[in-house]
């Protein structure tokens, strides 16, 4: 993977730039960028409307990228991939669609102490709304999940566990398959949902083999392009799920009091879809697969060591990390973690400070906000030197 900076535009304007926040988006490959510069170039017609020829090629590069997507997480019936806007989008169209249908009062639906919000406040609003009660998978040492209790947690009213596969904060990695084994053992009508935002871009996934019902993902943190999302979902719980976003292309019949709706994926597409970024996203998928997912991670995971040991050498940082998927938060004592995100952005260093849309799990760590690194597959140890000499800068500069 030399030179892989030479595939991203950005690093001919900003040489300087030492990007660590790949976990709130990544920056962009040339191919991707070409092939959506393509279709607004040469064939920008709408899809599944036209019977002329750059609608019927655009309809085709749309269904494609389908194609590329569900081979990407080892489904076999590419009708399966829904796109939507988002990971965010993607929750919520189970949470409206499946909870809304199936959830009555005194269900039980499992969350983690490390969720994104994302992955947390549709199911909040689903319980309030249908009378669920919300349970959680807590925190346990080194900063993985207490699996300890999980099974006594699981009973005859618990209908839905959410959970992400990488913690954005954390990096913790869960084990989706271990976890979703155990949970059908107790119960098999769990409907298991997985936020995959942090680990599409930075492991093989395949969720035959994870054990889940639905998957969801973003485009944008996996070398894709903002506004286009992933939601699979096994057929049998797509094809009872009602739509939440009626109009047209997502219809069976109209008549003037009643519709009936189209067959999966169309019936959750409604409206003119985010065809360039679809397109956008299926290159995103061959710029990975490209690459290989296994080689991704192993380079992920050296520079992430090495960050560690490095940051381990800093007096006064405490980490907030399971050393996984290439994700750290930390705290500088005596630092507000925006000021040290802003004095590494002097140095050409980007990272995010904040909660990062995961407010309880800073609660439970007793961190008002952290600073993040997150990796990608550009980042070099180089990078990671930038960012020590950056945090020193700050210690020193706060006298701390
Ligand atoms: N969810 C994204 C992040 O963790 C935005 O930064």
């Amino acid at each position: 993977m030399n030179n892989i900076k030479n595939q991203f535009p950005i690093f001919e304007k900003e040489s300087g730039l030492t990007y660590l926040d790949s976990g709130a988006t990544t920056l962009k490959p040339r191919s991707v960028i070409e092939k959506m510069m393509d279709y607004y170039t040469n064939y920008s017609a709408n899809i599944h409307r036209g019977v002329y020829g750059i609608s019927e090629q655009a309809t085709t590069a749309y269904e494609n990228a389908r194609e590329k997507v569900a081979k990407f997480i080892g489904v076999e019936d590419p009708s399966e991939i829904i796109f939507t806007k988002g990971t965010t989008e993607s929750i919520n169209l189970v949470a409206r669609g499946w909870g809304d249908k199936k959830i009555i009062e005194g269900d039980e639906i499992i969350v983690t102490e490390m969720e994104h919000h994302s992955n947390l406040v549709p199911w909040q609003e689903l319980a309030k709304r249908e009378g669920g009660l919300i349970k959680y998978i807590k925190l346990g040492q080194n900063h993985k999940l207490d699996l300890s209790e999980l099974a006594g947690s699981i009973n005859e009213n618990t209908r839905i566990l959410a959970i992400t596969q990488v913690s954005n904060v954390l990096g913790a990695v869960n084990q989706i398959k271990q976890i979703a084994d155990v949970v059908h053992d107790i119960n098999p009508e769990v409907v298991i949902v997985v936020d995959g935002a942090q680990a599409v871009a930075h492991m093989p996934v395949n969720v035959a083999e994870l054990g889940c019902d639905f998957y969801a993902f973003s485009g944008h943190k996996m070398y894709g392009p903002t506004g286009i999302g992933v939601l699979w979902g096994k057929k049998m719980l797509l094809d009872e799920m009602d739509p939440v976003n009626f109009g047209g292309g997502m219809i069976g019949e109209v008549s003037k009091l009643e519709s009936t709706w189209a067959p999966i994926p169309d019936k959750f597409e409604g409206g003119t879809p985010p065809i360039a970024e679809a397109i956008g996203l299926g290159a995103a998928v061959d710029f990975l697969e490209n690459f290989g997912l296994e080689n991704i991670s192993d380079q992920e995971n050296e520079v992430a060591q090495y960050a560690l040991s490095q940051l381990a050498t800093i007096e006064g940082l405490k980490i907030f990390s399971a050393g996984e998927a290439g994700i750290m938060a930390m705290e500088l004592s005596g630092v507000h973690a925006h000021d040290v995100a802003t004095i590494l952005d002097r140095e050409g260093v980007c990272v995010r400070a904040g909660h990062h849309c995961a407010m309880p799990l800073h609660q439970i760590l007793g961190a008002g906000a952290t600073f993040r690194v997150s990796l990608g597959i550009y980042n070099t140890k180089e990078d990671i030197d930038k960012l020590i000499v950056g945090i020193k800068k700050a210690k020193d500069i706060f006298k701390v």
